[in-house]
């Protein structure tokens, strides 16, 4: 499998599951603004949507979407308990966590990053996103990771689009329990050699 994955970019989920789920995969840098990979491919003939992530599988087939990525590597390594099989109300519990963290986090995290947007709108955004984060700091009460105590593809997400708060000048100490899961998300083994091997730290 290849990666094709873009330094601290929601990218770094799939990095992160990859990692957790002890995969042997390549890894090939994309440039978003030229759309060229680091090996000199136009990234559009790869994935015509231009972003990232994307995977190539074994076959050779190219798989896109941050959500289907996370299930492709939880569902082909079942014995890394990154999602809890079909049928198992924790799978759905899993689902529904990484979705909220993709519809209401991610793409929220998203204008952020726009250096034309003006105060007014990120001021309203950092608003909206500071609501979202009261549901997740909720849901961490008593609580190691975000559906129990295993770590899942939810956890990877959530870790990766809480890794742009210090770039959006967005401080965690407002939801105490998500510093603190934070703090032991960024220290598991599988998510230090994500971060090393993106040069984040
Ligand atoms: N729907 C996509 C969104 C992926 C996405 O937002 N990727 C961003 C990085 S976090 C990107 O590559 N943006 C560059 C672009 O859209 O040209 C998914 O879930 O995988």
């Amino acid at each position: 499998m290849k990666l094709f994955y873009t330094p601290g970019a929601c990218s770094m989920a799939i990095h992160i599951a990859l990692n957790e789920a002890g995969v042997k995969y390549e890894l090939e840098k994309v440039d978003l603004q030229s759309k060229k990979t680091e090996s000199g491919l136009d990234y559009l003939v790869i994935n015509p949507k231009g972003y990232v992530p994307c995977l190539q599988l074994d076959n050779g087939e190219y798989l896109t979407e941050v959500s289907a990525l996370l299930q492709y590597i939880a569902d082909s390594n079942p014995s890394k308990n990154l999602l809890p099989p079909v049928g198992d109300l924790a799978r759905y519990r899993v689902l529904e966590t990484a979705n909220f963290v993709s519809t209401e986090l991610h793409k929220n995290f998203g204008p952020l990053f726009n250096p034309a947007l003006d105060n007014a709108a990120r001021k309203e955004r950092l608003e909206l996103i500071g609501k979202r984060l009261d549901i997740v700091n909720s849901q961490l009460e008593g609580r190691e990771y975000l559906v129990g105590d295993q770590f899942t593809i939810a956890d990877a997400y959530l870790t990766t689009v809480l890794g742009w708060a210090t770039f959006a000048k967005l401080d965690l100490a407002a939801w105490p329990n998500l510093g603190a899961y934070a703090g032991r998300t960024m220290s598991r083994p599988g998510v230090v050699a994500t971060l090393k091997a993106e040069g984040m730290m």
